[in-house]
């Protein structure tokens, strides 16, 4: 950063279990490390950041439920929130993370406050905000504006950007900005975490996820019933939701000895460090940020080619990829692995070596940090 001043920068994200709230909230940790501010505007305070932190700040958001709207608004008090934190913190850049609704707020915060007082606004794509509602016809044109008015856009991927691009009719600089992960040591040893999960001399698979639909929970089921000799492995779900809707497909397949579950889990790194392999079946990631968390702990991943996660893994280098929806595919590549620990290690190695020097906070918070410095020197978006 050299002798420049310290920035102060307001970040809002979705504070529970999902990775964009994840990646934001270890951005913010990161740019307080580095010596900004980094001031989160949100309804709940994001579950991995730290407490007490120097520069590290949280103002809630209060929604109050007015008998007369059938639904609660989110976005007026956001706005409010950020338009008051810009002002009295004096915040050079609001960086949203999701579009949807923050980046409207962010625009509309801005519009409230006079010039002097105006923070540039960056917005970070992260995958379903482009994918799933840029596609809506309520909410498509709503993002489009606030792209378009924002002073920054980012992508997580090279695929998002084209999609932005494609869906949303983008035409504006987009920067692609991959994610990140520095990972927490682990509190308990390998041993002790593959004790708790009644692992001996089987591999243990991984999967971490906040389970909507386009996870394919089912096919992860599916497939990993499919795998041969049955008792080779065992697989623990991190799960981000209730799992419960999908215990009965657990039962059904005669996986419930294979299975283990935790939900809601903090401390993701006590597990990342005692698994052997990721297992990730998604219909569409735009990233798939749990496949870079494992990387970090030398932890190869089987998962499906599909949306960003071919930037992330060079498949037959850092883990393997298989076509989408194929069952056997994914059985059949799991199954290889599981058979061949040396193979998995040599997979495993590349993964954390690509982790480091592509996906680290070295690499890609200095990345955000020129992007504040280039939208705070250049002319107001109108
Ligand atoms: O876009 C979403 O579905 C939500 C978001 C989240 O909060 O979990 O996930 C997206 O952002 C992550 C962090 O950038 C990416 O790793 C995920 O791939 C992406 N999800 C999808 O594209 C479905």
């Amino acid at each position: 950063m050299g002798s420049a001043r310290p920035l102060r920068i307001g970040i809002t994200c979705y504070p529970s279990v999902g990775g964009s709230g994840i990646l934001a909230s270890a951005l913010g940790e990161e740019l307080a490390r580095r010596g900004h501010e980094a001031h989160f505007i949100s309804y709940e305070r994001p579950f991995r950041l730290p407490a007490g932190a120097p520069r590290l700040f949280y103002h809630p958001v209060v929604i109050n439920d007015y008998g007369l709207f059938k639904y609660p608004d989110y976005t007026l008090p956001l706005s409010v929130k950020m338009a008051e934190v810009s002002r009295d913190h004096a915040l050079d850049v609001l960086h949203v993370h999701y579009a949807v609704p923050h980046a409207t707020a962010a625009i509309l915060a801005r519009s409230m406050l006079a010039p002097p007082h105006r923070p540039r606004v960056v917005t970070t794509l992260h995958g379903t905000d482009t994918t799933l509602l840029g596609r809506d016809p309520g909410y498509g044109p709503a993002i489009r504006h606030a792209l378009r008015q924002s002073d920054a856009v980012t992508t997580v991927s090279a695929f998002l950007e084209r999609e932005t691009r494609e869906l949303l009719a983008v035409d504006r600089r987009i920067d692609v900005i991959h994610n990140f992960f520095e990972p927490r040591p682990a509190r308990r040893t390998r041993e002790e975490v593959r004790r708790e999960l009644g692992v001996g001399k089987e591999a243990l698979l991984l999967h971490a996820s906040n389970l909507r639909p386009l996870k394919r929970i089912d096919l992860l089921l599916e497939s990993v019933a499919r795998i041969r000799p049955a008792q080779s492995f065992k697989l623990v779900i991190l799960a981000g939701a209730d799992f419960s809707p999908f215990a009965p497909g657990v039962r059904r397949l005669g996986l419930s000895d294979r299975v283990v579950v935790r939900e809601n889990v903090g401390d993701i790194e006590d597990y990342l460090q005692a698994a052997d392999l990721g297992l990730f079946t998604s219909d569409m990631e735009s990233f798939c940020l749990s496949i870079l968390e494992a990387m970090c702990f030398s932890c190869p991943s089987v998962a499906t080619a599909v949306g960003g996660i071919p930037e992330v893994v060079e498949s037959g280098r850092s883990g393997l990829l298989v076509p989408p929806g194929d069952a056997d595919a994914i059985a059949r590549a799991v199954e290889s692995l599981v058979a061949d620990p040396g193979r998995r290690q040599e997979l495993g190695r590349e993964a954390h070596r690509r982790a480091r020097s592509l996906f680290s906070a070295d690499v890609i918070v200095t990345k955000y940090e020129e992007l504040y410095r280039r939208v705070c020197a250049a002319p107001e978006t109108a």
